[in-house]
């Protein structure tokens, strides 16, 4: 549900979403929401009650656009009505998965100042944000929460693109690749990845997404399961990058 319907529209032309919707795998329907206003100046915003800068998303025009678009929605058919907020809980992993589970979502992207409060409190089922910034619209979050969601749908990437998408799952960042030429500028790739010894490929790999995930992102290693040959690595690269002693 948006204002901006072309916009929506033209991204979903292109790249991943054409991909899912070709596979007959998801189906994406963009609504204008100034569709479902009252007036014939198409009007969805008004003043806020008690005075303020800025302009409001009246409540009539997004609760018709939703109960227009469910109106066929089954007895205990459970569908999340997301509302694309910077005050809403900030989009994880864990939330794309969860999202991915459902046969149906709505999606409502806002713009002005807000929404009237009666929207959150009568209508929406989750509020969600993409960070700690402001945009000026809900529609780019809604194409992240898309894009992101469409990956999880079995089928819609092949197996090679999956095994990535799970390597992010297990909360560890990627570890570095590398493609041909083996030699660039007198660069060279790490004799490892060239020698065709898997299980000493698969243990440094794993050794760099240790350390990568050690050097830009300590945190993600709080919520993870170490093994014990993990924790092997960790103080072997401990000893390799001393600035990385503290951690864990
Ligand atoms: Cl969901 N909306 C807007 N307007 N700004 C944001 C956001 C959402 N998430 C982060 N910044």
């Amino acid at each position: 549900m948006t204002l901006f319907p072309e916009m929506c529209q033209a991204v979903y032309n292109d790249a991943l979403f054409n991909i899912a919707s070709n596979k007959g795998l998801m189906e994406y329907h963009v609504h204008n929401i100034r569709d479902y206003s009252h007036d014939r100046h198409r009007t969805v915003d008004d003043y806020t009650f008690g005075g303020g800068a800025g302009m409001l998303m009246k409540p009539e025009p997004i609760f018709e656009a939703v109960e227009d678009v469910l109106s066929d929605k089954k007895e205990g058919e459970e569908i999340p009505i997301i509302l694309m907020t910077p005050q809403g809980k900030k989009l994880s992993h864990a939330m794309v998965r969860e999202f991915s589970c459902y046969d149906r979502l709505v999606i409502i992207c806002g713009h002005y100042e807000g929404f009237d409060e009666r929207v959150r409190e009568h209508l929406v089922t989750h509020e969600v944000s993409i960070g700690d910034y402001v945009l000026s619209g809900g529609e780019l979050p809604a194409l992240v929460l898309c894009d992101a969601i469409s990956r999880l749908v079995p089928g819609v990437l092949g197996s090679d693109e999956s095994a990535q998408t799970d390597s992010y799952a297990d909360g560890l960042l990627e570890y570095p690749q590398y493609t041909r030429p083996p030699e660039y500028r007198g660069w060279k790739v790490p004799d490892i990845l060239l020698s065709g010894d898997h299980g000493k490929v698969d243990k440094w790999r794993r050794k760099e997404s240790l350390r990568r995930t050690m050097q830009r992102r300590p945190d993600l290693l709080e919520g993870i399961s170490l093994s014990k040959q993990d924790l092997k690595l960790i103080e072997e690269i401990k000893e390799e990058n001393p600035e990385l002693q503290d951690l864990i």
